[in-house]
């Protein structure tokens, strides 16, 4: 697309400021994927979409980007929820993670370059478990439960770790009022400290698990699973590790230090990016508080999904909010109008308004600005100004409809570009992914 390129500035929850993210030829961006045991809420959208506009800036900007993401495809909540529907865990993930792939398509997400599944990383994540045992960042805690057969979980020692808490800045207080609640277990007897994290959990009967070599049958704990599949993949210090902020503790802090004891290198990521939390009535919307609405949900009834996309987008992924039915509405109105204002044949140059795109998303991913700006361009096209612009009209036949020559003598030159409407629907397909033309 024609038009300078701007550099990425974005907010970093680890620095707490927003920081350029300065990638080199080939830009590295890890996003935490999900657990696949219920469909895609607005939560999970508004994470992906905000992170597939932070691949377009970059690709805009030159940049080749790798982007993997994981699939928790084994979890407690996975098999919680298989077991209390009656249905394999196996068959759970795989229909939901399908069901997630085609609301992503729908909403315009250019797709990872690559899909990690934890099931498939086990091997690699027992390594690495038994890496930081045997270099003294790990330690075996026995199971005391009738039903263990001498296996042993393995808790990452954070005392090892000078590095915990520069994710996410909170202190121990803080830390250990949420822990419990994301997936910790600070009561377990026989920990070093309530806060280290399981990376290991020996096989319980009834569970599924894998042959983990020198850690014995079992699976893997939530954080490694991170850890590992971005080392393997990207490796030691990428650009972006993003996902929603109720990852930044434990899941991004812990990640962070677990790839620290076992690299010995720092950060993990040069920017932890976090999308706020998008509620409903007054809560986080959830798949354990089942206060949800689902993207697949929104398609089945006929909502168009790029009014969706642009709902999702018409909030800073800063700024925490909730859904309401409006906002689609709202988007619907939005879309309608852009997509009028782009099928004209001409309209006001549209190259500033494609740099002042550039320029809003650059700023810290700042969309509501940018879909200002485009609103503005569409105002200009639809209701002011435009005198002398062919307007369409359906009773006119091919042979007048396109007559370009009738530009040439508008007096105002910045209502007569017949090219502007097509400039301006291919940013907004390119920079914020909307739609707005079947060819484009
Ligand atoms: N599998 C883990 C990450 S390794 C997980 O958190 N899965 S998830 O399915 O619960 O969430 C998927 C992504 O959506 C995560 O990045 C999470 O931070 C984000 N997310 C979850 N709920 C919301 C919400 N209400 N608003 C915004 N983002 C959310
Ligand atoms: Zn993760």
């Amino acid at each position: 697309m024609p038009g300078e390129a701007v550099p990425l500035r974005v907010y970093d929850t680890s620095s707490s400021e927003v920081v350029p993210s300065e990638p080199g030829p080939t830009a590295k961006l890890y996003v935490c994927g999900i657990t696949p045991y219920d469909a895609t809420h607005l939560g999970h959208a508004a994470t992906y979409v905000t992170f597939d506009v932070l691949q377009r800036v970059w690709r805009d900007n030159g940049h080749t980007v790798h982007y993997v993401q994981n699939v928790t495809d084994v979890d407690d909540p996975l098999l919680e929820r298989a077991e209390r529907d009656g249905v394999d865990w196996r068959d759970l993930a795989v229909r939901e993670t399908e069901l997630f792939r085609e609301d992503m398509t729908a909403l315009a997400v250019l797709p990872p370059d690559e899909y990690v599944s934890v099931v498939d990383s086990v091997a690699e994540i027992a390594t690495d478990v038994a890496r930081l045992l045997e270099s003294g960042h790990a330690y075996r805690l026995a199971v005391d439960e009738p039903t263990a057969d001498g296996g042993a979980d393995v808790y990452f020692d954070l005392s090892t770790e000078d590095r915990f808490g520069e994710v996410s800045g909170w202190s121990r207080a803080e830390m250990l009022a949420v822990y419990a609640d994301r997936g910790g277990d600070p009561d377990r007897p026989g920990k070093r400290d309530p806060l280290d994290p399981l990376l290991w959990r020996a096989a319980r009967p009834g569970e599924p698990s894998w042959d983990g070599g020198v850690l014995g049958p079992g699976r893997p704990g939530w954080h490694v699973e991170c850890t590992t599949i971005a080392l393997r993949s990207l490796g030691m210090t990428f650009d972006v590790q993003g996902g929603g902020t109720d990852l930044v503790f434990p899941h991004h802090e812990m990640s962070a230090v677990q790839a620290e004891g076992l690299t010995g290198e720092w950060p993990f990521a040069r920017a932890y990016v976090h999308q706020a939390m998008v509620g409903l009535d007054g809560e986080k919307m959830s798949k354990s508080r089942g206060n949800l609405v689902l993207v697949s949900r929104l398609r089945a009834d006929g909502r168009d999904p790029m009014a969706l996309r642009l709902a999702l987008l018409a909030r800073s992924y800063r700024t925490e909010w909730a859904w309401t039915d409006d906002l689609l509405a709202d988007a619907q109105a939005r879309l309608d109008r852009w997509r009028d204002a782009v099928s004209r044949p001409t309209g006001p140059n549209a190259t500033a308004t494609v740099a002042a795109v550039r320029e809003r998303l650059a700023d810290d991913l700042d969309t509501p600005g940018a879909l200002a700006a485009v609103d503005r361009w569409v105002a200009e096209q639809l209701d002011g100004g435009a005198t002398g612009t062919p307007q369409r009209d359906a009773t006119r036949d091919d042979t007048t409809r396109d007559d370009t020559a009738l530009d040439a003598t508008t007096p105002d030159d910045t209502t007569s570009d017949d090219k502007a409407p097509a400039l301006l629907a291919a940013a907004v397909d390119a920079l914020l992914g909307v739609r707005l033309t079947p060819a484009s």
